[in-house]
């Protein structure tokens, strides 16, 4: 596969067309129908919930938060093939592969909710908290996959960053030294075209991202990110690569914001309707249901008491996140030395007389 979609013939891996009509079925993945129709139900679960927690935002109920829509068929690929001792080192823009890695809603919500407990995912093994500085999170899994390698473990890493990580020297640092020590990394590059208002040919002249594999001397791979088949496919074959000790793998995800780049951003000032439009019919969910509906599988009229019996469950878990206790100054500080350093401390004790000085007022 790495040879036939070779990344500097700007090739790109695509098993499905928008319709869900499958295009190659030389390289369709053999998945068990009821496993696919499960795959299904989670790409509508995590949209649900991404959904959901813009509302929340704008009900003033939730802080900023990453609209993940239009780009679930990534997560769900990587949550497919993830085991529980694999690794997941996410950006912050793949929140199906944080469900699938074993995170719980509540932790989901607390995270975004801005409390120091929604960073430990305790129920999430090998998963390492989101990574707000932008690929940062990339040396991290280099390092990981160099200890895997080291402790003679059989894991392998998912790293996920977006196009805009690669221009980072993070990137290129991670891919480098990962490279040399033949780590069981998989790069993920959610290429969803924008960083912020910074439109993808603002980044690099390179043909694509994934050629950036070339110059450090491991694979590349170019796939229809919003294609959930050609993502299992591409996923599945690097993670064997990697698992095997051959080393780390760059797949650049091809797919589309649909939504803003958070809460705070106004997309309608960078990019045109025409556009959004064109990539709403390479949405992935409606890719994926079309092959469904096409093998009989699933109904379109499934969907609504799926998405409404979400909804319900998401908001009561919502509820009750909502009557969690408030955290405690201190957690402000507290994670990240073990002494707090001295001008820490001073800051701590002036917060803690302007939260005083706050509260006088009222
Ligand atoms: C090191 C660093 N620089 C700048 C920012 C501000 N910032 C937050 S998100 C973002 C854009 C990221 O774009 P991309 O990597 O394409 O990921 P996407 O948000 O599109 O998923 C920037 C510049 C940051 N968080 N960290």
């Amino acid at each position: 596969m790495f040879k036939k979609y070779d990344p500097l013939k700007d090739k790109m891996l695509q098993v499905m067309d928008d319709d869900g009509k499958v295009i190659a079925p030389a390289v369709k993945p053999a998945i068990p129908d009821d496993e696919l129709v499960d795959v299904y139900k989670k790409m509508q679960f995590a949209r649900t919930l991404d959904l959901m927690m813009v509302s929340f935002q704008r009900q003033g109920r939730m802080y900023t938060y990453p609209p993940n829509v239009g780009q679930e068929a990534i997560s769900a690929a990587a949550g497919k093939i993830m085991r529980d001792r694999d690794w997941l080192v996410p950006a912050f823009r793949e929140l199906g592969a944080w469900l699938a890695k074993g995170a719980k809603m509540r932790d989901v919500f607390l995270y975004w909710g801005g409390h120091e407990d929604g960073a430990r995912f305790s129920d999430a093994p090998n998963f390492l908290p989101p990574s707000v500085p932008i690929a940062s999170q990339l040396v991290h899994a280099a390092g990981i996959g160099f200890a895997i390698n080291y402790k003679k473990e059989d894991s392998v890493v998912f790293a996920v960053v977006g196009d805009g990580g690669t221009s980072e020297g993070d990137f290129h640092e991670a891919l480098n030294f990962a490279a040399v020590w033949k780590a069981p990394v998989i790069f993920i590059v959610q290429n969803n075209q924008f960083a912020i208002s910074v439109p993808v040919r603002m980044q690099t002249v390179s043909k694509n991202l994934a050629v950036k594999s070339v110059a450090y001397g491991m694979p590349g791979l170019k796939v229809d990110g919003n294609d959930f088949f050609a993502m299992y496919a591409a996923l599945s074959e690097s993670f064997e690569y990697a698992r095997k000790g051959n080393g780390p793998v760059l797949i650049e995800a091809l797919t589309f914001r649909r939504g803003a780049h958070t809460t705070s951003d106004d997309p309608s000032l960078y990019r045109t309707e025409e556009e959004e439009k064109k990539w709403e019919a390479k949405d992935p969910i409606k890719r994926l249901r079309g092959y469904l509906v096409s093998q009989k599988l699933w109904k379109e009229s499934d969907d609504e008491p799926l998405v409404e019996q979400y909804k319900k469950e998401i908001e009561k878990e919502f509820i009750e996140y909502e009557s969690y206790p408030a955290y405690k100054l201190e957690d402000v500080f507290k994670y990240q030395f073990k002494d707090l350093p001295e001008d820490l401390n001073r800051q701590r004790i002036e917060y803690e007389k302007f939260l005083n000085w706050k509260e006088a007022r009222k």
